[in-house]
């Protein structure tokens, strides 16, 4: 093995060695503790530890870090203390992740570490919006993400890889190529020489070095890291090198030829370097001996604390809070911190025949419960849905200078639906974000951001879009604060519904899929008033928030909105109509066709209840409106079986029993794919067959 002093001192020279012995010295002892049974399993990095601790050690202590399973030399580079990371991997509460968390799949903020989900390349772009960060704060800094040679095969990679170069992002990618992605060898996993060579499609730089020469590790990532604040351009570097245990310890080592071992074992980074280092005089074997003497004495010292852990506590309602952050995350006061209330019951929406605007009511009682700033000259100003998306959004950016939105087309196209226009004049480029078509990278980006203090938007073209982002979204906003204390600052704006003749990918109601995710925050405004509420309530949210905009609704529905910038409390239903007969719970365009059928059935007394946020429920509100009429029916436009109507019945049923005189129904769209002719389409959606259940119900 070439080792290449350069400049460095010996005391680098040594510090290097000691980072590197540390972690194979500590995972030596875990299969010794694997084997008694008293550790968990965990992913071996032993004969990859090189590119860890170079890697770590050529970065700044305060710039991010995405590792992956085999990167302990990372952890123990940034100097997280053994013991607790012996609790993390015994699942301790005093560990990392409170229990929460398997080895290494937990991060730390304050050793700038983003753990992990189980997927193989969701990191990668979380480090281009940390990236993206650091460009916009002015900052001389880099992030650097890990991917294994088989989660080179996901789109993850190409996604992530594509948007740092695109946006010229100061990020180092470092693939370890180690030859198996588990069981499968690399002649089964790609088909380029290197893995380097994607590089070239991307417009980025890359180089292939030798991963277990600690030396070459720290020099490239060294040079690689002035490269990337120098140019503000992301970097790939392979590093070829090898796993000498199993995928896992289960896994054995049956499907490696024998004779890999043999030539690795050969290239053993540490072996080699102590060599080096005696060679050149830098340490001697006794000093070696000395030393490694002493890590394990301290093993077994930081053992002691790390086995004396209490024994579990389970608080139910812990567990259920930590799903969430709080306010006081967010670097910006929330609008009641500042004095400007939520502007609570809404001025009453009223539509003429074609249902396309609104006349004002109410502006007085309005007014009175508002707090307006003073010397404001129009209160309330008749608007279109789409334009109380725009306002909330547009007063958001004045309101929050870290607010970043990112989109398809949103820039100077103003975003497929125009919601935008006008933005990036009066923001500029940096803050309202054209970005390449990878939903998945750009959610990961605003994870990202995140992580550094940063608000984002980003705007789903069309909510049918989001299962091309749906990892990030279930795996890693919603469950980031719950696995180790990261909030993920986030709000998707999701454009969705049908009735526009779109057909099955442009008009589906996929609210539940997200409604079943803890971590996660789902509203869904059906007024302009609510429109903007909502979404500068889900903007001040420290949480990811899914904002659904039905588009259906956009131009056809207008209603008095305050010019003020006001939240409407994300959780709180709202009462559109009190009435004796039936309730309707609705939500989104529902409360329209309820509206419109009580209009039209005025000998029908109709209690109208609007959801307005489906995850949290207003259970409150809901068990009110089931005690005014004792008989429910729950009406939406998403597709009957899984949908939220059979959530609230079930509820309704468990908790309201008693005031119940009929059973609960459901009205909801055909268990089938949105069609796009538009009379299958109208038969398709709940409305059709809204008057057969309240029919049925009434008469029950
Ligand atoms: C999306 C996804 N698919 C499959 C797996 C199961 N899995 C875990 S690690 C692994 C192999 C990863 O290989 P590689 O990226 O080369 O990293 P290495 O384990 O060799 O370090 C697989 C298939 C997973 N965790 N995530």
């Amino acid at each position: 093995m070439n080792f290449q002093r350069n400049s460095l001192s010996g005391e680098t020279l040594l510090s290097l060695y000691h980072n590197l012995l540390w972690p194979r010295l500590i995972e030596q002892k875990m299969l010794f503790l694997l084997r008694q049974g008293r550790i968990s399993k965990w992913f071996s990095g032993i004969g990859q530890e090189a590119i860890s601790v170079g890697a770590t050690m050529a970065l700044q202590k305060d710039e991010w870090i995405m590792p992956l399973h085999r990167n302990l030399g990372v952890f123990t580079t940034r100097n997280m203390p053994l013991h607790k990371l012996f609790k993390q991997w015994q699942g301790a509460q005093d560990g990392y992740s409170k229990g929460r968390e398997r080895s290494f799949h937990f991060g730390s903020k304050e050793h700038h570490i983003c753990g992990m989900i189980s997927h193989l390349g969701p990191q990668l772009a979380i480090a281009d919006g940390v990236a993206l960060a650091y460009k916009l704060k002015e900052q001389a800094k880099v992030s650097l993400a890990f991917t294994g040679d088989g989660g080179t095969s996901e789109g993850d990679f190409h996604e992530a890889l594509n948007t740092a170069a695109v946006w010229d992002l100061p990020v180092i990618f470092i693939i370890e190529n180690n030859g198996y992605g588990l069981s499968t060898p690399a002649n089964e996993q790609y088909r380029c020489e290197n893995l380097a060579d994607r590089a070239k499609g991307y417009g980025m730089e890359s180089v292939v070095i030798d991963g277990n020469n600690i030396l070459t590790v720290y020099d490239t990532i060294k040079g690689v890291r002035d490269y990337c604040i120098r140019e503000q351009k992301p970097y790939l570097v392979e590093c070829t090198t090898f796993r000498m245990r199993g995928h896992e310890e289960a896994s054995g080592t049956k499907y490696v030829p024998k004779e890999l071992f043999d030539i690795w074992q050969l290239k053993d980074p540490i072996k080699n370097y102590e060599a080096w280092l005696m060679k050149e005089g830098i340490i001697t074997q006794l000093q070696i001996s000395d030393l490694q003497l002493q890590m394990k004495e301290k093993i077994e010292e930081e053992l002691k604390t790390g086995f004396d852990s209490r024994p579990i506590v389970v608080k139910v309602e812990d567990e259920l809070r930590d799903m969430y952050a709080t306010l006081d995350l967010t670097p910006n006061p929330s609008p009641k911190e500042r004095g400007i209330a939520d502007a609570g019951q809404q001025p009453l929406l009223t539509r003429d025949a074609n249902n396309i605007s609104a006349a004002p009511q109410r502006e007085a009682s309005a007014a009175g419960s508002l707090s307006f700033g003073e010397g404001r000259g129009e209160v309330l100003r008749k608007t279109r849905m789409i334009d109380a998306i725009k306002e909330g959004l547009y007063q958001s950016m004045q309101h929050h200078p870290d607010l970043i939105l990112m989109g398809q087309d949103i820039a100077e196209y103003g975003g497929a639906f125009k919601i935008t226009e006008g933005f990036v004049q009066e923001f500029g480029k940096s803050r309202v974000r054209n970005t390449p078509l990878c939903e998945s990278a750009i959610v990961g980006a605003a994870l990202g951001l995140s992580l550094e203090g940063f608000k984002s938007m980003m705007e789903m073209q069309f909510a049918d879009f989001a299962t091309v982002g749906f990892n990030q979204i279930i795996n890693n906003l919603a469950k980031i604060h719950y696995r180790w204390g990261q909030n993920a600052d986030v709000v998707i704006r999701m454009p969705t519904g049908g009735g526009v003749g779109a057909g099955p990918f442009h008009s589906q109601s996929n609210e539940a899929w997200f409604v079943h995710t803890p971590g996660l925050k789902v509203v869904y405004p059906s007024t302009p008033y609510d429109a903007k509420g909502l979404l500068v309530a889900a903007i001040n949210d420290p949480n990811p928030v899914l904002y659904f905009e039905h588009k259906a609704l956009y131009r056809s529905v207008s209603g008095e909105v305050p010019e003020i910038y006001y939240e409407v409390e994300i959780g709180k239903a709202r009462i559109v109509q009190t009435g004796d007969d039936i309730s309707i719970i609705t939500y989104g365009a529902g409360v329209h066709w309820a509206e419109d059928y009580a209009m039209e059935h005025t000998h029908i007394s109709i209690d109208i209840l609007d959801l307005r946020t489906l995850l949290p429920l207003d259970y409150a509100a809901i068990e009110a409106s089931v005690k005014r009429t004792g008989k429910v029916l729950l009406l939406h436009e998403d597709t009957l079986i899984g949908g939220i109507g059979g959530e609230i019945a079930a509820w309704i049923v468990e908790n309201c029993f008693s005031y119940l005189d009929a059973p609960v129904m459901r009205c909801a769209s055909l268990d089938t794919a949105v069609p796009f002719n538009v009379e299958l389409e109208a038969a398709f959606l709940a409305k059709s067959r809204l008057d057969e259940y309240v029919q049925k119900l009434i008469s029950y």
